[in-house]
């Protein structure tokens, strides 16, 4: 069965890509009535039919569009499903984003003569013993600003799996710092004054005991299974989008806490990255971490995942016909521990995201636009069209910083089982302009924080 959908979903996105939109329609309903009957008479026709959404959408090439809908999360939940994946089980949807979705692209070996994949650097932090290391993940090869993926973007390597990814330790030892980067492969920068976005990356955790406490009510949950993973046997322990926030606890004031990597423990991550350049391009994302050998301190520090769309893509269509709009998510804490700071993520046309406890604020996150050179839209290339999928092109001021709220900044510290947590997204597109998608309209936006909390050792 899996099978057969994924030919059936590879050979739609092909006539998809070839004919017009009003025989697509036709061929659409042709496709979704027969996946109708091959799915309607099993016992999941309820989750089939979120399935039929997705090759709709794909048929109809509105998939791009589809990945911001609301539906979404059950429609790939139920595409994860039929491709195998159980409550203990990630099932064929990680490779078949690799190697389908993906196809020609995601990591390609280093070529000769490319920098280190690890090196040591002087420690960011005065903890004793602490190091800053870090590690290069990929290479990986993003395609060109010509070439469109089956959601319609260009030039993207999209949510692209990477399983199996160095940690910074190999045995036991504390992380207390975090942050991500994109960089060629002789290790300068790489960032939008050059056409190259980290449109987002996702780390994973998978290992003994480990659970992402937003998604663990569910079977299935869509980020964790296309790692390779469950939301019952991994974490999300850290994400980035292109304006790079770094999370050093240490200089939060949390000098005796962190989070304790094991052994066993594996790495995996969603890595989103485009190009804005007419040429494929080569890159590695970094991520630097701060760590202590071995377990020293008797705290945990564990991470809370705030998103709008928890669980599916993250993706959010912006309301038709509206430059300004809030999008929301609320938590109920389901256990006791001390907040020491968050991370947010917006897209551009963001400015704003707050966290409110039982209607109380606790964060209050702006967003800042090109404060740095390397955040401006580069200069189309001489007879090419900047802007890969229309993200802005020559001189477009791109977010380069979202506040992090910690120490003072962070209203409220303690974390109560039961309490109700509140993010709001703020978008303004006449304050800031969003990003287009290839066919004009509003690409999709996000509403992420991450908060990172301590829970005390027994
Ligand atoms: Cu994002």
């Amino acid at each position: 069965m899996a099978k057969i959908l994924t030919l059936v979903l590879a050979a739609s996105q092909a006539t998809a890509l070839a004919v017009p939109t009003e025989l697509n329609k036709r061929q659409s309903s042709g496709i979704s009535s027969m996946l109708g009957s091959l799915l309607g008479s099993g016992s999941s026709s309820a989750s089939s039919g979120g399935v039929v959404d997705l090759i709709t959408a794909s048929v109809t090439g509105g998939l791009g569009h589809f990945m911001g809908e609301e539906k979404a999360t059950d429609s790939l939940t139920a595409f994860a499903k039929l491709l195998g994946a159980t409550r203990t089980a990630p099932g064929g949807l990680g490779p078949w984003t690799a190697t389908t979705m993906n196809a020609g692209y995601g990591t390609i070996p280093a070529p000769a003569g490319s920098v280190e994949r690890q090196v040591t650097m002087k420690s960011r932090t005065d903890v004793p013993g602490a190091k800053t290391i870090k590690v290069r993940y990929g290479p990986y090869s993003i395609p060109s600003s010509k070439k469109k993926n089956m959601l319609g973007e260009m030039g993207m390597l999209s949510n692209f799996p990477h399983t199996n990814m160095a940690k910074p330790c190999e045995g036991d030892c504390t992380i207390m710092g975090m942050n991500a980067g994109l960089e060629y492969l002789n290790g300068t920068n790489a960032n939008i004054d050059s056409g190259l976005w980290l449109h987002h990356m996702v780390l994973f955790n998978n290992g003994p005991g480990r659970e992402d406490p937003p998604c663990a009510n569910r079977d299935v949950s869509v980020p964790h299974v296309t790692v390779g993973a469950t939301s019952h046997s991994s974490e999300r322990i850290f994400a980035s989008g292109n304006e790079r926030t770094v999370g050093v606890w240490p200089d939060w004031g949390v000098k005796d806490a962190g989070y304790k990597l094991k052994k066993e423990d594996k790495f995996a991550a969603l890595v989103e990255l485009m190009n804005e350049n007419p040429e494929d391009k080569q890159v590695w994302m970094t991520m630097t971490y701060d760590i202590v050998d071995g377990h020293p301190f008797k705290d945990d520090i564990k991470i809370i995942w705030f998103d709008v769309r928890q669980c599916g893509t993250s993706e959010v269509n912006p309301p038709k016909g509206k430059n300004q709009f809030t999008l929301n998510y609320k938590w109920n804490a389901t256990y006791d521990a001390e907040v020491i700071g968050s991370i947010e993520h917006l897209h551009d046309g963001g400015n704003r995201m707050t966290l409110e406890l039982d209607g109380k604020p606790v964060c209050d996150s702006m967003t800042e636009y090109g404060t740095k050179p390397e955040y401006i839209g580069m200069a189309a290339a001489p007879g090419a069209a900047a802007g890969g999928h229309n993200h802005g092109g020559a001189g477009m001021k791109h977010i380069s910083e979202q506040k992090v709220c910690h120490g003072p900044t962070l209203a409220q510290k303690s974390v109560k089982k039961g309490q109700l947590w509140n993010l709001n997204a703020y978008y303004d597109f006449d304050k800031n302009k969003g990003n287009a998608h290839a066919d004009g309209e509003w690409d999709e936006v996000m509403g992420i924080a991450i908060m990172f909390v301590r829970v005390k050792g027994t």
